[in-house]
């Protein structure tokens, strides 16, 4: 495998290991909040991220490249709101999206079409990711500071939940 793009896929990797972990500790802020619909949510997106991440694990592997198994930094675990909670998700999304972008970018320049079709399926995952978070957002935006709107949203958010491509 070329060197370049291993060393991407080995970031991509920490990134989705680092999008799992951020997500775990979303999960757990809402359930200590009560918003327990919006913890499954992260519950869950944190398992997917999980398997973003070892999807790629064992594509390198296969390819015989090498794989590192990343040191990760602590999670952000506290916010001062639903609405600051949803901000840091899509804010995640959009920096996972432009990573995978930098990855096909990569492959372009190198001629690895394998790669970069591999990479299409996490192309397709981060449009659904982002589609999420923006919706979520938006519906957040929508109540402002109506709270009552909140147990609601905390119910609602469950249709939201395996709504990825895996
Ligand atoms: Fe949504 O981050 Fe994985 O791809």
């Amino acid at each position: 495998m070329n060197e370049s793009i291993e060393s991407l896929l080995n970031d991509q990797i920490k990134y989705e290991a680092q999008a799992s972990m951020q997500y775990l500790a979303m999960a757990s802020w809402a359930d200590t909040k009560g918003y327990s619909g919006v913890a499954d949510f992260f519950y869950s997106q944190s398992e997917e991220e999980r398997l973003h991440m070892t999807k790629l694990m064992k594509f390198v592997n296969e390819r015989s490249g090498n794989v590192i198994v990343p040191a990760l930094e602590q999670p952000k675990a506290d916010f001062d709101s639903l609405l600051a909670l949803f901000e840091k998700f899509l804010k995640s999304e959009i920096f996972v999206t432009e990573q995978i972008n930098k990855v096909i970018y990569e492959c372009l320049q190198q001629k690895d079409y394998n790669v970069h079709n591999f990479m299409q399926w996490y192309v397709t995952e981060q449009l659904e990711e982002e589609a999420t978070a923006r919706t979520l957002l938006d519906k957040l935006n929508i109540l402002g500071e109506d709270r009552s709107g909140y147990y609601l949203f905390d119910k609602d958010i469950k249709d939201f939940i395996g709504s990825g491509t895996n």
